[in-house]
């Protein structure tokens, strides 16, 4: 089996360089929808218009479509067009027309959940990126833009709300039950943005007035029985809007804007002009049934996709290579404003954190590509963190390069310049350049180089000279398809602070390292001075620092930057782990004085707190090795939390009864109180603390929130008292019907650290709960999995086979799903032999598997290659 040659994927890689402007321009679309879960009927006709001078054939994109009539000019023409495999090719001679297509769709077979589908009864569309093709023939690409205007017709008692994007024109009723909804979106845009929602759905309705003063009617709808769960996701779609007023200068532009939850969503949300359509884990929320966590995820989606109405709609991609340009802008753009709804401090933390867990994986292994990719062979896969992720760290580092000025007035120019249009990131850099002077030149590789630099850092003191010289040198390693890297401009926030003093004596100041090696020179230094560097993470790079435990013990006690307070903890806890690891012994004493240090430092918060003593995950840990052996991550770790937790009882006991008052209330301060005690609780329990079941139970009962509920499951989930399965049996009774809390059900046994974890997880997808038709529950189940290390690697519990069966079973329900699962497998050359092995073993009998998707196909195989 290992010696299988590998199958060369027989899909073509679609080339960046290969861009050609649009044969054809639709100005005018109509469509006229019938609507039915097993018969659709799907009219459309498109105005068409020659772009340049040229004799080829309108090419119409399809996907599974068979038109039944197509009328050019009103005339069934029958030689005048052809299917060339799934798409609609027409000859036409003049340069202006009228097409019109119809066809028949079935949206309740549809599982792949692109195009039009059913979901729990609601009829809904998801057409990024090329899902448009499913419900209708069309130019499927982003710079071809159109007025778009729908009528929809459905069955008034099953489908009584029907939503479109735009202006509600006109609706009423007709005969036998049934109704129709006329809808006009005044701006042209891409069928990406398309959108269409039937359903028996009710809105909790809201006004906001823009500065300009006018009133924009909100709608936020749901099923019936989660109206109540829909004022958190209100507050935050007015927060955003005011927010783009204030920050962007970007007011909203329709009369109406609407957001519909649907229970399956093959990912977060939607930014579709006008219907925004949503992941409902990502609109409902109460405290009951959601985390704090859970609430800010709302709130970031909401605005994330609120913000897309200019970075993204208004300003739309020229093609799926500029993916970035809306992407890695709006999640920066959500990033700035979660911040300043609250810790500005913690969110960058968490930032960071989800940066490192999922981005700096993929820049290493053998999916890496740039944030403006060259190629691709299916576009869906191109959702990565480094699209989202690394793309807003890219934007971030502009802003600190220009200044907020600079870069705001970047934005308003790139925004003007390209209102209405669709545009390359080549562009967003140029309106930079044009509106502050600066040249980008060199900028632009990190737009075009994958892969993680690695800087070193430096600092030799001079203590009779009162001098100090800080050398820095930076190496990107090749990742497939670029062996060589030219030199990155890395900006770096670095200062110096005084080893007695412990005070800053060297202001925060931007270096930029534009060359393999730089220098920087600091005098009139009267102490010692330590290095604080890439201050508030100024650069997404990896840091290798001369600093030696103790300096990093001062920096978690003395840094003035949050950020670097807590990264030097990390470093700190990191440079012991990963020693353990390679010699078999650790000196626990300087991790266990730097925590005890920050956990009872009274001037800092207790969310703050939470994160700073935190261990890295066993995956971060892995990160840093050269062959990954899980086990003895594993170990080395847990000793270490278990001798923490022991050491500290006095503290975490102090900490859990200082953030014990238990009224429900959702601010900063109780969040970062509820964070506290949920990780104090962990230290409690790895102590092996008599109590510790039992308090962690008590605070399951008692909880009046699910923050505590769920942190309470968490903990003694990874246990083996009894009060682990009656608190289970109760989490699960309590909330059977919510499909939502059971998503955490699930995941809170397949995040767990027993060694048994792997059999539990195989024993739960035969749980009548279980379903591969639900994205959430396969995430919920199978994508936890995934990322338990210790667990999933576990060569006695079959995880590989496991998770390999059920890529190859999701595959053939939805592409998407299943495609999302396989780096779990595709990171083999990381692992130790025997699990090396075995990993690839599994990659080889998915790639030799008739019919696979080309979404699985492309990464796995690029996965082996
Ligand atoms: N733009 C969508 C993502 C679409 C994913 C298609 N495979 C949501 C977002 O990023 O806002
Ligand atoms: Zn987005």
């Amino acid at each position: 089996m290992l010696d299988a040659p590998i199958a060369a994927t027989p899909h073509a890689a679609i080339q960046r360089g290969d861009y050609l402007p649009p044969d054809w321009l639709v100005p005018e679309i109509a469509l006229d929808v019938t609507l039915d879960p097993a018969r659709t009927h799907v009219r459309a006709r498109l105005t068409v218009r020659r772009n340049g001078t040229h004799n080829r054939p309108l090419r119409l994109d399809g996907d599974g479509l068979n038109a039944f009539a197509v009328t050019i000019d009103g005339e069934e023409l029958h030689d005048a067009w052809r299917m060339d495999g799934p798409a609609l090719v027409i000859d036409l001679a003049g340069d202006d027309h009228l097409i019109e297509t119809e066809v028949e769709i079935a949206p309740s077979l549809n599982s792949a959940l692109m195009g039009l589908y059913e979901s729990g009864g609601i009829l809904c569309t998801q057409c990024e990126a090329e899902g448009f093709r499913r419900i209708t023939f069309f130019p499927d690409r982003p710079d071809v833009l159109s007025r778009y205007t729908v009528r929809m017709e459905a069955d008034k008692a099953r489908y009584p709300v029907l939503l479109a994007n735009g202006d509600a024109m006109d609706a009423g009723d007709l005969p036998a039950g049934r109704h129709y909804a006329l809808w006009r979106d005044p701006f042209p845009k891409p069928c990406y943005l398309f959108a269409m929602v039937a359903g028996d759905l009710v809105a909790n309705h809201g006004i906001f007035t823009t500065r300009s003063g006018r009133d924009i009617a909100l709608g936020i709808w749901v099923r019936p029985e989660d109206l109540a769960k829909t004022d958190h996701a209100m507050q935050s779609l007015k927060a955003s809007m005011a927010w783009d007023e204030r920050v962007y200068g970007r007011e909203y532009d329709l009369a109406i804007f609407n957001i519909v939850a649907v229970s399956d969503f093959n990912f977060g949300a939607m930014e579709n002009k006008g219907l925004n359509i949503f992941n409902s884990r990502y609109v409902l929320a109460d405290a009951d049934t959601a985390t704090d966590a859970d609430f800010d995820a709302v709130a970031g989606v909401i605005a994330h996709e609120y913000f897309h109405n200019w970075s993204g709609n208004r300003v739309t991609c020229r093609d799926w290579f500029q993916l970035s340009l809306k992407e890695g802008f709006t999640v920066f753009r959500d990033q700035q404003f979660s911040a300043d709804q609250g810790s500005a401090a913690v969110k960058r933390i968490e930032d960071v954190r989800a940066l490192r867990a999922a981005q700096f994986p993929e820049d290493a292994g053998p999916l890496a590509h740039p944030i403006r990719p060259e190629a691709y062979i299916e576009i869906s896969n191109f959702y990565t963190a480094t699209i989202y992720n690394k793309g807003a760290e890219v934007i971030r580092m502009l802003r600190a390069l220009l200044g907020a000025d600079g870069f705001r007035a970047g934005t308003d120019l790139y925004f003007e310049r390209h209102d209405g249009h669709a545009a390359t990131c080549e562009d967003f850099i140029v309106a930079m350049e044009d509106a502050t002077g600066a040249d980008l030149a060199q900028f632009r590789l990190w737009y075009s180089q994958a892969g993680t630099p690695r800087v070193t850092a430096a600092l030799d003191y001079d203590a009779p000279g009162g001098r100090a010289r800080l050398t820095l040198t930076q190496t990107v390693p090749p990742t497939p398809g670029q062996p060589d890297k030219a030199p990155m401009p890395i900006p770096l926030k670095v200062a110096l602070l005084g080893e007695r003093s412990g005070q800053s004596i060297h202001a925060e100041q931007l270096v930029t390292l534009d060359a393999e090696v730089g220098e920087v020179l600091f005098d009139g230094l009267t102490e010692r001075p330590v290095l604080s560097i890439n201050r508030g993470f100024s650069a997404p790079i990896m840091l290798d620092s001369d600093r030696s435990a103790a300096d990093l013990a001062f920096l978690s006690a003395h840094d003035d930057d949050p950020f670097a307070r807590y990264e030097a903890m990390q470093q700190l806890m990191l440079q012991s782990l990963v020693g353990g690891v390679a010699t078999g012994t650790i000196d626990h004493a300087p991790v266990i004085d730097a925590v005890r240090r920050t956990l009872t430092d009274p001037t800092l918060d207790a969310a703050f707190i939470a994160e700073a003593v935190l261990l890295p995950s066993e995956a971060m840990i892995g990160d840093q090795l050269g062959a990954v052996d899980p086990d003895a991550i594993h170990h080395v770790r847990e000793a270490l939390r278990v001798d923490l937790g022991r050491t500290l009882d006095h503290a975490w006991r102090d900490a859990y009864a200082r953030t014990h008052a238990n009224r429900y209330d959702y601010t900063p301060l109780a969040k970062g109180m509820r964070r506290l005690r949920t990780v104090a609780l962990g230290f409690i329990a790895a102590s092996g603390a008599d109590d510790a079941a039992r308090l962690a139970f008590d605070q399951f009962a008692q909880a009046d929130n699910m923050t505590d509920r769920q942190g309470a499951l968490g903990v003694l989930a990874n246990g083996t008292a009894p009060e682990r399965e009656r608190a289970l049996a109760d989490f699960y009774a309590r909330y059977r019907d919510d499909p939502l809390v059971i998503d955490k059900w699930f995941s809170a046994q397949a995040l767990s650290t027993r060694a048994d974890t792997a059999t539990q997880v195989a024993a739960l997808s035969r749980h009548p709960d279980f379903t591969i038709a639900n994205p959430n529950r396969m995430r919920a189940l199978i994508g936890a999995f995934a990322v338990n290390q210790r667990a999933f690697h576990d060569l006695a519990g079959g995880g590989y086979a496991f998770v390999a069966d059920m890529i190859l079973a999701v595959d053939r329900r939805n592409p998407q799903t299943a495609a999302r699962l396989v780096p779990a497998l595709g990171r083999w050359r990381r692992f130790e032999p025997a699990r090396s092995a075995a990993m690839r073993a599994e990659l080889e009998r998915i790639i030799a598997t008739p019919g696979l998707s080309k979404d699985v196909c492309e990464q796995v195989s690029k996965s082996l290659g």
